[in-house]
């Protein structure tokens, strides 16, 4: 099925001068982008993207971590966008992510996992609500 979703290349990978390398993954593997922005989340913002996750015990640190400096939002288009994408940015835990998956080649942490990637088409649509704001 062709259809959207949205990643976020997080502050981690900003700072580290990953953006070029990551979104031409996503071009390189046919996908299209429709829109992208560089912003940096306020605090609210950040409790309502990961809002799915208040009551977990990392939700302050994962808070923190978002908010630390600016990230870059895409939404994308192309066959199974959300399975696809979920799949090149591998696992959570960049210790147990796939070589040649993006956590895998350049993840160094649980916080500091280079990558966001919607994990449905109902949180594409909220996530992306946040990152590029609601009509
Ligand atoms: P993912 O869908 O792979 O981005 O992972 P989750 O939605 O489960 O988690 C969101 C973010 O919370 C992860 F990117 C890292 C952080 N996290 C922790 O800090 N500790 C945990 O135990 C689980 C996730």
């Amino acid at each position: 099925m062709a259809d959207r979703t949205l990643f976020i290349i997080k502050p981690d990978a900003v700072s580290r001068g990953l953006v070029g390398r990551i979104i031409s993954r996503f071009e390189e593997r046919g996908f299209r982008i429709l829109r992208m922005r560089m912003f940096t989340f306020t605090r609210d913002q950040a409790e309502d993207f990961y809002g799915v996750h208040r009551d977990r015990p990392f939700f302050g640190e994962l808070v923190s971590f978002i908010t630390s400096g600016p990230v870059v939002a895409a939404e994308i288009e192309g066959r199974d966008a959300v399975a696809a994408v979920r799949l090149m940015v591998g696992a959570t835990k960049s210790n147990e992510a796939a070589p040649g998956s993006i956590r895998g080649d350049y993840g160094l942490g649980l916080s500091e996992n280079v990558i966001h990637a919607s994990d449905s088409a109902k949180s594409h649509e909220h996530e992306s609500g946040v990152a590029f704001g609601r009509p």
